[in-house]
């Protein structure tokens, strides 16, 4: 080795070099995941002052930060499929010129480190020794993004050490990808010239959020935001990830773990998909009603956001979590509405643009019913209840590890991965969706998936009502054409021996005096117990238009109190006339796709047609 080397794997050192060549950071610091370096890089913090060191008592090791009021959020609106064709990022996608692309961002990273230090983080998505974990190297000028990746994902000198044992051949191969890493570049965009103090949170006004899916690379300019720059999480395990799967037939996707474990012992594994703001964090860490409880069902968690798929060699369909840490929403987060949340985030956790109480701890809207007095608010500015403002921003944000997790499956790291008997979708859909429906088989199954969406509520004119279409909560993650990403859905079904059945829930139907027909939360346990008896072949299901229902005599309601036949009735019930609605805008977002559309679901359509008809 050379004694300016860092890592006997060559290929990594080279891109290391040639990284601090164009980015001339002041210094190149390589990350170990170690305690000590957390505390150096946390004191760091505190000391630049992009760190508010919280009550020890109250909140041990944790810490608030508060980004600029100009990078609170992923901007979609900034991120790009760089491929040679436009159709292969397809239109759902923002597409970019490779070559173009390399050439303006080579420019942006043209001395983008100055003043500043080089972290190379060593990571992998996914127990290591999984044959789907992924190993990338992320390159960022921000210690920020160092701690939270150490929440984030397995990160440090192990992960290093193992991708040199692939290459050197003293490892045995087992994951796919053996020897290779995934570069990902970041930097918050903003060198510093010589003596210049810094700002508490860098970034530039300018973002790139660039994939390169036919040379698996990420770029990330001018942000240091969550899922802008942690780039293992929804730029590597999502949009890379997708394209890999797609490959080697396996699937990426935007989609919460559970375990449902019966009163008679035995424990059913779902996935379920859902668009932003439908409670997926709840679902993933559901405390089922007391007399549930009382009766023997537990949840656990096996992932709140990720699940990356593959049809096992017992012919069934295993599920990894790729992530170690939840990146989740503060706000509306409580111990009524999510206990396990709320205890998973007591301590070693980071705060991003939530509000400080006088006593040093976090608070934000809906944490507590009653409101504090006094507080600093997200942007740093004295708060009281009736100045106007919310005290924290709508997307602040908790890392935290997910090891501390109180229901944490304890398969939760299997290299294996956990077997699914069930696929749940969902939508926000205050009219036409039931409660809960069962798809026909697997190819209608892909169909209730690829049609799926929230209907909008507020934002441009003319779009109340209006559904938007987001395929398997894919469509900001998904990174090839989302018809083609269809077509791999399709195809994984080959690979199966036995085989996940399909569900469609709605927990947001309303009634004509605008009130919630369902009361959610805890109460889901009752639609998940129908759904695992389902899959399990042990429940009736009364056949519909749309797919299999329960019937009210099959639906456990004990305990649910104010909740009547006719109120059930009305949760599931099914209009002609919306559903023709339904059928009109499906038929819309098909065409945007038609290309690359499987002629599958263009027949689920039609057999939907026809059954409605
Ligand atoms: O705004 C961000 O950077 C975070 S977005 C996010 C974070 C955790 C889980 N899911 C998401 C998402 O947008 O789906
Ligand atoms: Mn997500």
């Amino acid at each position: 080795m050379n004694p300016i080397s860092q890592t006997t794997h060559s290929a990594l050192q080279k891109w290391v070099d040639e990284m601090q060549a164009l980015c001339t950071p002041d210094a190149v610091a390589w990350c170990d995941g170690s305690q000590a370096e957390w505390e150096r890089l946390t004191t760091l913090l505190v000391e630049s002052g992009t760190f508010i060191p919280l009550n020890p008592a109250k909140r041990p090791n944790s810490f608030l930060a508060r980004s600029s009021p100009s990078d609170v959020a992923r901007v979609e609106e900034r991120t790009f499929i760089c491929t040679k064709r436009p159709d292969q990022a397809g239109p759902t996608n923002r597409w970019a010129d490779p070559a173009e692309m390399r050439a303006t961002l080579t420019e942006k990273f043209t001395g983008c480190m100055k003043g500043r230090t080089m972290y190379v983080i060593p990571f992998c998505m996914g127990p290591l020794d999984s044959p789907l974990a992924k190993i990338g190297i992320e390159i960022s000028d921000s210690p920020y993004v160092v701690v939270n990746m150490r929440i984030m994902c397995h990160m440090g000198s192990h992960i290093l050490k193992r991708l040199e044992d692939e290459v050197g051949g003293t490892f045995e191969k087992k994951r796919d990808g053996h020897g290779q890493f995934i570069p990902c570049l970041h930097s918050v965009g903003m060198p510093l010239a010589r003596g210049e103090k810094d700002a508490v949170w860098p970034c530039n006004d300018e973002k790139y959020i660039a994939h390169f899916p036919e040379t698996r690379e990420i770029m990330s300019f001018g942000s240091g935001y969550g899922g802008n720059a942690l780039l293992g999480k929804k730029c590597l395990a999502l949009r890379i990830a997708s394209n890999i799967a797609r490959e080697h037939q396996w699937m990426a996707e935007h989609m919460l773990i559970v375990g449902i474990h019966a009163p008679d012992g035995t424990k059913t594994y779902l996935t379920a998909a859902f668009p932003s703001a439908c409670g997926k964090t709840n679902l993933a860490m559901l405390v089922p009603p007391k007399s549930y409880l009382d009766a023997g069902w537990k949840t656990s968690i096996v992932g709140d956001d990720i699940a990356w798929l593959w049809p096992h060699a017992d012919g069934k369909l295993h599920a990894i979590n790729p992530e170690t840490g939840f990146f989740g929403v503060a706000p509306g987060t409580a111990y009524e509405t999510n206990p396990i949340a709320m205890e998973s985030m007591k301590m070693n956790t980071i705060f991003t643009n939530v509000a400080l109480t006088e006593d040093g701890d976090v608070w934000w809207e809906g944490m507590t019913p009653e409101k504090p007095a006094h507080l600093i608010d997200w942007t740093g500015q004295e708060w009281t209840p009736d100045c106007g403002r919310p005290a924290a921003h709508a997307n602040a944000r908790f890392t935290a590890p997910a090891s501390q997790c109180p229901t944490i499956d304890p398969d939760w790291q299997n290299p294996d991965g956990v077997p699914i008997d069930g696929i749940i979708f969902g939508g926000r859909r205050p009219t036409t969706m039931p409660l809960i429906y069962q798809a026909f088989n697997w190819s209608h199954g892909v169909y209730i998936g690829a049609t799926m969406g929230s209907e909008m509520t507020a934002a441009a004119v003319g779009t109340i009502g209006k559904v938007r279409r987001d395929p398997m909560a894919m469509l900001p993650f998904c990174g090839y054409n989302m018809g083609a990403y269809f077509g791999n859905w399709l195809e994984i079904r080959r690979h199966l021996t036995h085989l996940p059945r399909f569900f469609h829930v709605n927990w947001f139907r309303k009634d004509e005096a605008g009130k919630f027909l369902w009361p959610g939360f805890g109460e889901n346990m009752r639609v998940l117990e129908w759904i695992v008896k389902r899959c399990h072949g042990a429940a009736a299901g009364y056949e519909t238009q749309i797919g299999w229902t329960p019937a009210f005599e099959d639906f456990n309601i004990d305990g649910l109190l104010d909740f009547t036949q006719e109120r059930y009735e009305q949760a599931m019930a099914f209009h002609t006339a919306e559903w023709k609605a339904e059928l009109v805008s499906q038929s819309e977002f098909f065409i945007d796709l038609y290309d690359h559309l499987p002629k599958e679901l263009v027949f689920q359509r039609e057999l939907l047609i026809a059954r409605l008809a």
